[in-house]
C-alpha cells in the first residue's frame, strides 16, 4: 500500500485552502501523460470532497474481481449460491427502500431549463452543484472508493465511449465489470488524451470511526444528477441499479443521448437482434419497449415456428449511427444484462434462464433452503419453503412475492447461449427493422406498420405504457413514455422528436429501417392476454419480416398498415378468431380520444414539437374521421 498525499475536504461554503492529509492508496494505474494528470486530479478533488478512508483503482483483472466478491461475503453483503446449482453466482438483498430507480429525484442540469424540456426535473446547474458539494462532503467516510475505467463498446471502438465512475459501493463494482468492459486498456486511453464522461457515485452512508455497517448502505435522500453540457453524473443515495450503475441509463442513455444530438447519432432504449429466416437471410431489428415490458425476452426470442432463429445482440441499449452507406448502423454498448428475474422461466425465456447457470449476480430474489434461487415464474410451483427478498421465512402461502417485482439478475452478455458471434463487433450491424412497443390493455392492435419514416416517428413519440415496478410510482398508471425514452432522454424531448426526423434525412431512403409498432399485452374483455407472447412473438417478427421483403401485402387503417390475418403463421397455436379480431381492432372513437391525449401532451412542449408531427397527428385525425 502506498500512501497518496491528496487533500482535505473543503467545507462547503468555506474559502480555506485544502489541507493535505494522508490516505491510503493501495496502487495506482502506471500511465503518464496529460490525460492521466487529470484523471488524478479529478480523483483527488472527489477524494478531498467526500473523504473515502480508502482509494482503490480498479484494474478489471479476474482475481480482483473475486478478491471483492469474497470480501463482500466476509463481511455480510451478499450470499454466496451453492455453487452445485448456481457456480459463481451471488445474492444482494438491497434495503426495502432502494428496490429502483427513481425518477422523481433524477434531474438534468442544463444550463437553460428548456433544454431539459417539461419531460424532466430540471435544476440549476450552479445551485445543484453548490447543493452537491454538501451532500458529497464527507459521505465516504469510513468507506473505499473505487475508480472504475469503463468503455461502452468495444475499447477503442468507433462508435464506443469511455468514461469513469468512482464509487464507494463494491456492488457497484462488481455489476459494472459485468456490464461494462472495466479496466486498464481504458485508462490507457485515457492518458493518451481521449474524452471521457466524470461520473461520481455514493451510497450516501459515511461510517464514523467504530460504526458498524449494514449489509446495503443508503440513504433516504437521493439525487441522480446529470450535468449535460460538461458530460458529468453525480448519483448520491442509493445502491440501487439505474441509480448505481452510472454507465447505464445515467451515461449510455442520459449523457449519451447529449452528445449523440450534438454529433448526429441516437443513444436508445433499444434491445437489439439478429433475425434469420429459413432461407437463412439475416436482418437487424432493434426495438424501444419501456422499462419491464419485454426487451430482453425478445432480446433472447426462441421463435416457436420452425425454419426462424434469432441472435442476442443486446437487450437495453443501442447506439445507432447513419453510415456512408445510407444506413442505420447500431451497437450494443453494454457487455452484460441486468434483467427482470420474475416471469423469467422455462415456458418464458429458457435462454435467459440458461443464461443464468452461473456467475450471475441476483438481487432481492428469494433463496431455497438448497442455497439456489427462485422468483415468481422460474417454475410454475413455488417451493415449499424460501427465504424472501427482505430475508422472511416464505412458504407459497404467506400471501406476498418471494422475488421483489424488479428483482434482478446480473450477467455477462457473453453467457448467452444464442449470442451472436459478433455482439462486440466495433462498427456494429446494419438496421433492418426499428420496433417501438408498450403495455397497453386496450386500443394498440398486436402490430401496425408506419407508412414512413415521419409517421414512424409519430409513433414513436406517441407511446404509452402502463408503469411497472421498475421504477417508483403506480403500477398499472397508463403514462406516456414516447420511445420508451421518458426517464432516459438526456435533453428537451421536442428537439428528441426532431433529432429522430433529421437523422431520418441523412439516410438513403430505400436503406432507412422500416418502422412498427407492438403490443404483446392486449387483453380481452375477460382481462386475460389475447397474445400468447414470448417465443410466439416470432409469429409478428416473421410477418414483419415478408413485409419489408416484399412478400405480403398490408391492410391500410386510420393509424397503419395491419396484416390480413390470415398472412400471420398460426400453424401450432390456437388464437381464436375472435381473439384476432380483437387484437387488431382499430376503434376510431378511441383513438380519436387517444389523438386529443397527443394533442394534450405536444402542448406542452411549448411549441417545439416538429412541424410534421403535428402534420402528422391532423391526417391521422381526418382518416379516423373518415372511418367512424
Ligand atoms: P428493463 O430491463 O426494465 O428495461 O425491462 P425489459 O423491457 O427488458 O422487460 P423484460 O423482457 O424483462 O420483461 C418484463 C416482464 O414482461 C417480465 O415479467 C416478462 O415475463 C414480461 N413479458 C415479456 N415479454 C412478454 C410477452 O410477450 N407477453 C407477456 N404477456 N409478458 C411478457
Ligand atoms: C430499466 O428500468 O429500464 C432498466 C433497469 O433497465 S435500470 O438499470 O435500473 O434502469
Ligand atoms: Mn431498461
Amino acid at each position: 500500500m502506498a500512501i497518496a498525499e491528496i487533500f482535505s475536504p473543503r467545507t462547503a461554503g468555506s474559502n480555506e485552502a485544502p489541507r493535505p492529509i494522508a490516505r491510503a492508496v493501495d496502487r495506482t494505474p502506471d500511465f503518464s501523460g496529460e490525460g492521466m494528470q487529470a484523471l488524478r486530479s479529478w480523483v483527488d478533488e472527489i477524494a478531498t470532497l467526500t473523504q473515502p478512508a480508502r482509494i482503490h483503482w480498479v484494474d478489471g483483472s479476474r482475481a480482483e474481481n473475486e478478491a471483492l466478491l469474497r470480501g463482500m461475503v466476509d463481511e455480510g453483503r451478499i450470499i454466496k449460491l451453492n455453487p452445485e446449482w448456481r457456480p459463481g453466482s451471488y445474492l444482494a438483498r438491497s434495503h426495502p427502500a432502494d428496490v429502483a430507480r427513481t425518477e422523481g429525484r433524477t434531474f438534468i442540469a442544463s444550463e437553460r431549463e428548456e433544454d431539459a424540456g417539461p419531460t424532466n426535473n430540471w435544476a440549476e446547474p450552479t445551485a445543484m452543484r453548490a447543493e452537491l458539494e454538501g451532500v458529497f462532503a464527507g459521505s465516504m467516510r469510513g468507506r473505499t472508493m473505487y475508480v472504475v475505467p469503463f468503455s461502452m463498446g468495444a475499447v477503442g471502438g468507433p462508435l464506443s465511449h469511455i468514461g469513469v465512475q468512482v464509487t464507494d459501493s463494491a456492488y457497484a463494482v462488481v455489476s459494472m465489470s459485468i456490464m461494462t468492459r472495466v479496466g486498464e486498456a481504458v485508462t490507457e486511453l485515457i492518458a493518451d488524451g481521449a474524452d471521457w464522461v466524470r461520473t461520481v457515485h455514493s451510497v450516501g452512508a459515511p461510517l464514523a470511526p467504530g460504526q458498524e455497517d449494514v449489509p446495503w448502505p443508503c440513504n433516504d435522500t437521493k439525487y441522480v444528477v446529470h450535468f449535460p453540457e460538461t458530460l458529468e453524473v453525480f448519483s448520491y443515495g442509493s445502491g440501487y441499479g439505474g441509480n448505481a450503475i452510472l454507465a447505464k441509463k445515467c451515461f449510455a442513455l442520459r449523457i449519451a443521448s447529449v452528445i449523440g444530438r450534438d454529433q448526429g447519432w441516437l443513444a436508445e432504449h433499444m434491445l437489439l437482434i439478429r433475425v434469420i429466416d429459413p432461407q437463412g437471410r439475416a436482418y437487424h431489428v432493434a426495438a424501444a419497449f419501456p422499462s419491464a415490458c419485454g426487451k430482453t425476452n425478445l432480446a433472447m426470442l426462441r421463435p416457436t415456428i420452425p425454419g426462424w432463429r434469432v441472435e442476442t445482440l443486446g437487450d437495453d441499449i443501442a447506439w445507432i449511427r447513419p453510415g456512408e452507406d445510407g444506413r442505420l448502423w447500431a451497437i450494443n454498448p453494454e457487455a452484460g444484462f441486468f434483467g427482470v428475474a420474475p416471469g423469467t422461466g422455462e415456458s418464458t425465456n429458457v435462454t435467459a434462464v440458461e443464461t443464468l447457470w452461473g456467475n450471475t449476480i441476483f438481487t432481492n430474489v428469494a433463496l431455497r433452503p438448497d442455497g439456489d434461487v427462485w422468483w415468481e415464474g422460474l417454475t410454475d410451483e413455488a417451493p415449499a419453503n424460501l427465504t424472501d427478498w427482505e430475508g422472511n421465512a416464505w412458504t407459497p402461502d404467506s400471501g406476498r412475492p418471494a422475488a421483489h417485482p424488479n428483482s434482478r439478475f446480473t450477467v455477462a452478455a457473453a453467457q448467452c447461449p444464442q449470442i451472436a458471434e459478433d455482439w462486440d463487433a466495433p462498427q456494429g450491424v446494419p438496421l433492418d427493422v426499428i420496433l417501438f412497443g408498450g403495455r397497453r390493455a386496450t386500443n394498440v392492435p398486436l402490430v401496425v406498420e408506419a407508412t414512413d419514416w415521419a409517421h414512424g416517428v409519430f409513433l414513436g413519440s406517441t407511446i404509452s405504457s402502463e408503469r411497472t415496478a421498475a421504477a417508483e410510482g403506480t403500477l398499472g398508471e397508463l403514462r406516456r413514455d414516447p420511445f420508451a425514452m421518458l426517464p432516459f432522454c438526456g435533453y428537451n424531448m421536442g428537439d428528441y422528436f426532431g433529432h429522430w426526423l433529421s437523422v431520418g434525412n441523412k439516410l438513403r431512403f430505400d436503406r432507412a429501417p422500416r418502422i412498427f409498432q407492438v403490443n404483446w399485452f392486449r387483453r380481452g374483455s375477460d382481462g386475460r392476454f389475447l397474445w400468447p407472447g414470448f417465443g410466439d412473438n416470432s409469429r409478428v417478427i416473421d410477418w414483419i419480416i415478408r413485409r419489408i421483403s416484399g412478400e405480403v401485402d398490408a391492410v391500410e387503417s386510420p393509424i397503419g398498415r395491419l396484416p390480413h390475418t390470415e398472412d400471420l403463421n398460426l400453424d401450432g397455436i390456437d388464437v381464436p378468431q375472435a381473439d384476432l379480431d380483437e387484437l387488431f381492432a382499430v376503434d376510431p372513437a378511441s383513438w380519436l380520444r387517444e389523438a386529443d391525449l397527443t394533442e394534450e401532451f405536444y402542448a406542452t412542449f411549448n411549441g417545439k414539437v416538429p412541424a410534421a408531427l403535428q402534420a402528422e397527428l391532423s391526417s391521422l385525425r381526418y382518416r379516423l374521421k373518415a372511418a367512424q
